[in-house]
């Protein structure tokens, strides 16, 4: 089966197609947003506000999808299911001209300018926007119960519920018009489709709107948000399931079959589980990029985050986990710079002082989340310290912090998968191996979303299972294994370093 997987990232549209029956990826592409349409005036696809706000505009998604289909046009017949995913969190809103609209489009219509009479609001907000601090609080008083435990996240600034609340206080006529609140994922889904498609129960999690026990919307949380919101909700299913055909637009003016499935849609996070290869506990993904992120499977029972990090689902069944922490490489390329040495020096430095001698300390260059706190570290300070303790000291207490609020999450963690610019550095492969005492595999998937899109699309539509799919796109490059003669220096490193926590 030919699928195409789409990531609408907050940067830049990637389709990724695959072959699931010959194991092969076809094609992959990708459109910026700043530099093809720099008529938007984005810094790098979003805008900022005064007052922490972080947006982006529901034309430009629009348009970008436009281009890229013309762009696939050569392959698009070939094409047999089609899914989704999106940046998670944000949400786009619609009056009742959208199934009017979505049902006559005409080939000569450009999506951008056919669908402008049909959003309420101008903007989408993103999960960078910061600025509903005072809507989640009263939200918390709002709700008779934990947010947490109901949703699986502590109420979020960036998370829905907090963006369309505000929305409703500062625009309430606009919020009166509108009939649909979509996620991008199930807004691109319906465009596809020509008609509205449900919320996948995957993504749907990410709004502090979602009852994560039920995988539907939960009235008390519905309640505490906005009134009448409910009716103004797609409905929520399965990941799994294929939503309808493409629709007569897409066929007619890119030449997409009209037999070509469009399965359900999902967040950025979902997708990057499945196409990392991680859908079966005991196996959890450690991407390390200017932020690090920690996500895996955690079977079929939701965990009481107690506020760390969020539960979202997991597409391929049952449920994931996500920890994001703020200080990944900016904090590593401080530390190699107060050294002096190039990274081909200071991964050599690694290897050769692992387990670090020097004591731990609070690694963070910039305020964190887990644990939450002020910046601990500046410039200066790294300075202060010998090459090593700046350095490999950094880097060994960065990944004993993930250590620390990943135990939280996983139990087992039996296989790490690491991705991300820091993962192709050895030495800090092999500490993460003898830190967490698991397998280090290294995964080199250039779009991990859009390749899990697509994976998404054959299983859902072609019934591929995900063994073989795994075993076709998502084979590890190469592996690590702990060395167990490090095991009982880092459960002490741990403790010690757990105490150092108990001093913010
Ligand atoms: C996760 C989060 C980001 C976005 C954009 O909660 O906010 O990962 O999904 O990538």
């Amino acid at each position: 089966m030919i699928s195409l997987g789409l990531d609408l990232s907050t940067q830049s549209l990637s389709a990724v197609l695959i072959d699931s029956t010959a194991g092969e990826i076809i094609h992959e592409h990708a459109i910026n947003f700043a530099e093809s349409f720099p008529e938007f005036e984005t810094e790098n696809g979003f805008i900022r506000g005064p007052k922490k706000e972080f947006y982006s505009y529901p034309q430009l998604y629009l348009k970008a999808i436009d281009k890229m289909m013309h762009y696939l046009e050569d392959l698009n017949p070939k094409i047999e299911s089609i899914s989704i995913s999106g940046h998670q969190h944000a949400s786009v809103y619609l009056n009742g001209s959208l199934p009017k609209i979505l049902a006559e489009l005409n080939q000569s219509d450009q999506l951008s300018e056919a669908l402008t009479p049909a959003f309420s609001r101008p903007i989408v907000p993103i999960w960078m926007d910061n600025s509903t601090t005072e809507e989640c609080l009263e939200m918390d008083k709002n709700l008779n119960g934990s947010v947490t435990e109901l949703s699986g996240s502590l109420y979020c600034e960036r998370f829905t519920a907090a963006q369309i609340r505000k929305f409703y206080k500062n625009s309430p006529e606009a919020y009166n018009e509108t009939q649909f609140i979509h996620l991008i994922s199930s807004f691109f889904a319906s465009v596809f489709a020509g008609k509205n498609v449900s919320i996948d129960s995957s993504d749907g999690a990410g709004m502090n709107l979602m009852n994560l026990a039920t995988s539907q919307w939960d009235d008390n949380l519905l309640e505490a948000c906005a009134p009448n919101l409910k009716a103004k909700l797609p409905n929520i299913e399965p990941a799994s399931n294929v939503a309808t055909k493409v629709s007569n637009y897409f066929v007619e003016k890119y030449s997409l079959n009209p037999n070509c499935d469009i399965c359900l849609s999902s967040g950025d996070n979902p997708n990057s589980l499945i196409g990392c290869g991680a859908t079966d506990p005991g196996t959890v993904v450690i991407s390390m990029g200017t932020s690090d992120t920690f996500f895996g499977a955690i079977g079929n029972e939701p965990i009481d985050t107690k506020g760390i990090g969020h539960i979202f689902g997991n597409p391929a069944g049952g449920y994931m986990s996500l920890i994001c922490f703020r200080n990944g490489s900016l904090s590593r390329e401080a530390a190699l710079k107060s050294t002096g040495l190039n990274w081909q020096e200071g991964e050599k430095l690694i290897s050769e002082n692992t387990p670090c001698k020097e004591s731990n300390y609070l690694p963070f260059i910039v305020d964190e989340m887990y644990p939450s706190c002020a910046a601990q570290i500046n410039e200066e300070s790294l300075s202060s310290f010998s090459p090593t303790k700046a350095l490999v000291g950094l880097i060994e207490s960065q990944i004993l912090n993930l250590r620390f609020f990943a135990a939280k999450h996983a139990k087992n963690i039996n296989t790490i998968r690491l991705t991300g610019g820091a993962s192709q550095n050895t030495a800090i492969a092999q500490m993460i191996a003898d830190v967490f005492q698991a397998k280090v595999e290294r995964i080199e998937i250039s779009n991990s979303a859009a390749l899990g899109s697509a994976m998404r699309a054959a299983n859902a539509s072609g019934q591929e299972s995900w063994d073989s799919l795994n075993k076709n796109f998502t084979a590890a490059k190469s592996q690590l294994l702990p060395n167990s003669s490090n095991a009982s220096i880092y459960e002490d490193k741990l403790k010690a370093y757990a105490h150092l926590l108990q001093t913010i």
